[in-house]
């Protein structure tokens, strides 16, 4: 393969030649010698990206040509402070590689040609990460990391105060690099409000923020200023700025601010001024919105150039050395870029899906199993979701409950009302009010170490920070081949049937955007007994496996008491303490003319009904589905099979709803019998009474399972 002329290289070629010696050398710490190493390495791994490319030998990459600075903030780091990386900062991963004895071209390298071999993601998303690095694997959507730096910077010395064993050091500070555009994004902004308020409250929250500004997201400027008012307006986070075309004072301020949030545990954005070389990434053609002229003037900003003059300045080096030393670098990288493009990529959907969602089961078992409920009072869903949770934090030191009203309030329907008083404010507490932040601490929480029990107070609040749970909560394993994991339960409360409360937005029932995230859990009780059983599994699984688990509560239910008549008690249960399997059924009746698939609402609804059917001689068996994801299939399918009938009772809605996963699993799996469904309609909510108009009934239930059976 030819190596193409590129005139940026040749730029800095010439320039690199025509270096002069000092005429008084001044000693220059050894630290720039890695810094040079690093940044040549990265720009030459960008080339070689960009060259295999060309050649079709890899896949679509962003390069870091041009951030090569970034470089100084690995050196004034140590390895096992954490680090979530924005996806330009290569300087920075191969310089913390360099420390720690690793090849990060290697890495970078195997990444860009999808090797399976590669070493945090495994072929399956080009990132910068490495477990003995502490870098975490980041995703494409621009900001989405910060929430959970945050996090992380929390829990580091939450983990201490609380006195248990944290995934990093107690002394270890955060970094969080991202670029200037991103800086605008409402995810972006989420996380450096909740870093401002924390610091606000004297919370600690060791945070080094980098904000890598180039001028540009893709083709866009940023205006002239504005990201420096944007950081700058940010108090009490600590701002600094650095010229990243001057590495030799880029790492002196790094390194200042990076002991500054050590020792203070306080956050600092430390703004990194960059230029941006070789486009965007992939296929963008900069030539389409830069003049050249433009373009051509940020080559005398070279970092590389930076680190060379500094070197040229110690009298150790000459310009002509340094040049040699960069076609050097070129050789041995595009040499390695070979070798990458050889290594076996991933193979079958087994390999490619292993570490999504590992699932012990046993040993899940065995962890809840051992999850004492100390209440055996019969218990409302309310107080056996109470009892749960005092349960699981009790289990687990490391388990913290935190939301929006969950603390003092006790929730808005007093489900945790008991807790922040027993177990303190360092384990239960308020959140400001932010979805986002919420989720983005449990996500940093669950990465070092603790079990984050989040609450969203209605579905509906999801959808605003939905991502969190998406596109990084739930990829965590998977880009990181199981490495990292970030378990937790997301409880969350929903559904409709709050007849006198709220219209919409406190009777939310959608739940497709849960159901077709790979590997999350959605737990749905209905019963109280189960409930607390399901919390216990859940936490077990969140330990056990790093599972994320949704625990979707039907808020109507909470102080549900009756289940037939008025003072039957048949709603309120003993917790048992019986484990109850991820992915398991629960049948009532053993009746034999249909089978009634349900869950949440739904199940109280149907047993009510399977009562009237049976006045009519119609006997009902009522499986209640317990979990939405996974769901119980097999359950479903052998109690279908008993009846050769079902019906489906979804109080989702008809699109979308989990109806249509019930219906296609039972027609994946061959079943032949007669199916039908009733569920609610494609609409929002209305207030009071009208909410009837929309959403399933007991009577609409009795209609269609009588029609089923072919009742006149
Ligand atoms: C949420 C989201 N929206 C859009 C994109 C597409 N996108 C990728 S990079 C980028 C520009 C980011 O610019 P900046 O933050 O300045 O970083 P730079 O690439 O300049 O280093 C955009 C719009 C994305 N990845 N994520």
């Amino acid at each position: 393969m030819a190596v193409e002329a590129d005139p940026l290289e040749e730029y800095l070629l010439a320039a690199l030649r025509a270096l002069t010696p000092p005429s008084a050398p001044i000693p220059v710490p050894a630290e720039a010698e890695l810094l040079w190493r690093a940044q040549v390495d990265s720009r030459q791994t960008d080339y070689a990206a960009r060259w295999l490319q060309q050649h079709g030998r890899s896949f679509y990459t962003i390069g870091s040509a041009g951030h090569e600075s970034n470089a100084a903030l690995a050196l004034a780091l140590r390895v096992d402070d954490p680090a979530l990386l924005h996806y330009r900062s290569g300087g920075f991963y191969l310089a913390r590689a360099a420390l720690a004895g690793v090849d990060g071209v290697e890495d970078v390298l195997r990444g860009v040609v999808a090797a399976a071999e590669e070493p945090i993601a495994g072929g399956r998303h080009k990132v910068f990460g490495r477990y003995e690095l502490a870098i975490l694997p980041m995703t494409s959507t621009i900001a989405s990391h910060l929430p959970r730096a945050v996090g992380m910077a929390f829990a580091i010395d939450r983990a201490v105060r609380l006195g248990v064993t944290g995934s990093w050091p107690a002394d270890a500070i955060v970094l969080c690099s991202f670029g200037d555009a991103s800086l605008n994004h409402a995810t972006a902004q989420a996380a450096l409000n909740t870093a401002a308020s924390s610091a606000f409250q004297r919370l600690p929250l060791p945070l080094l923020l980098v904000c890598e500004d180039n001028g540009l997201g893709i083709s866009v400027p940023s205006p002239s200023g504005w990201v420096e008012q944007v950081l700058r307006s940010r108090a009490p986070i600590r701002y600094e700025q650095a010229d990243g075309a001057e590495p030799a004072s880029a790492l002196a301020s790094s390194r200042e601010l990076a002991e500054w949030v050590r020792s203070e545990r306080k956050p600092a954005v430390l703004h990194l001024r960059t230029v941006r070389y070789l486009s965007h990434g992939g296929a963008d053609a900069e030539i389409a919105y830069r003049s050249p002229r433009a373009i051509r003037a940020d080559y005398a900003r070279d970092p590389l150039l930076g680190t060379a003059r500094w070197l040229v300045s110690s009298g150790r080096f000459s310009g002509p050395e340094l040049a040699a030393d960069y076609v050097a670098a070129r050789e041995r990288v595009r040499g390695q870029a070979l070798r990458a493009a050889e290594l076996p990529q991933l193979e079958s959907a087994e390999e490619v899906m292993s570490p999504l969602a590992p699932r012990r089961s046993w040993a899940v078992a065995e962890k809840a199993s051992a999850t004492q409920f100390e209440d055996a009072t019969p218990l409302t869903l309310a107080r056996a979701i109470e009892a749960g949770l005092a349960a699981v934090l009790e289990k687990y030191p490391e388990a913290l409950l935190f939301g929006e009203d969950v603390a003092v309030k006790g929730g808005v329907y007093g489900v945790t009302r008991g807790l922040h008083a027993r177990f303190g404010a360092a384990r239960v507490f308020d959140t400001l009010l932010d979805e986002t932040s919420i989720l983005g601490l449990a996500l940093g929480a669950a990465v070092s170490g603790l079990l984050p029990i989040p609450e969203i107070q209605y579905l509906a609040y999801l959808h605003n920070a939905e991502d969190q749970l998406r596109g990084e909560a739930a990829t965590m394993q998977f880009f990181s081949q199981g490495r990292y994991r970030n378990g937790m339960v997301v409880r969350i409360a929903g559904y409709g049937y709050q007849l006198g409360f709220g219209g919409h937005f406190h009777n939310d029932d959608a739940v497709a955007v849960l159901r077709d995230i790979p590997g999350l859990v959605v737990a749905s009780p209905a019963r109280p007994d189960d409930a607390a059983s399901m919390l216990a599994t859940c936490a077990a699984a969140a330990r056990v496996d790093g599972s994320v688990c949704v625990f979707l509560e039907p808020i109507a239910m909470y102080h549900v008491r009756d289940l037939y008549d008025d003072g039957d008690d048949g709603w309120v249960q003993p917790l048992t303490g019986a484990h109850v399997p991820i992915g398991s059924a629960r049948t009532y009746h053993n009746g034999e003319d249909l089978t009634i698939v349900t869950w949440a609402n739904g199940l109280h609804m149907s047993l009510r009904v399977a009562r009237r059917l049976a006045l009519r001689g119609v006997v009902a068996r009522v499986v209640d589905l317990r979990w939405l994801a996974p769901l119980p299939v097999e359950d479903v399918l052998r109690e279908a099979r008993e009846t050769g009938r079902v019906l489906v009772v979804d109080e989702t809605r008809r699109s979308g709803g989990v109806s249509e996963g019930v219906l296609a699993a039972l027609v994946d799996a061959g079943f032949d019998g007669q199916m039908a469904r009733v569920a609610s309609k494609d609409s929002f909510v209305p207030l009071g009474d009208a909410a009837r108009l929309v959403l399933v009934s007991e009577d609409e239930i009795e209609a269609a399972a009588l029609r089923l059976v072919g009742y006149s």
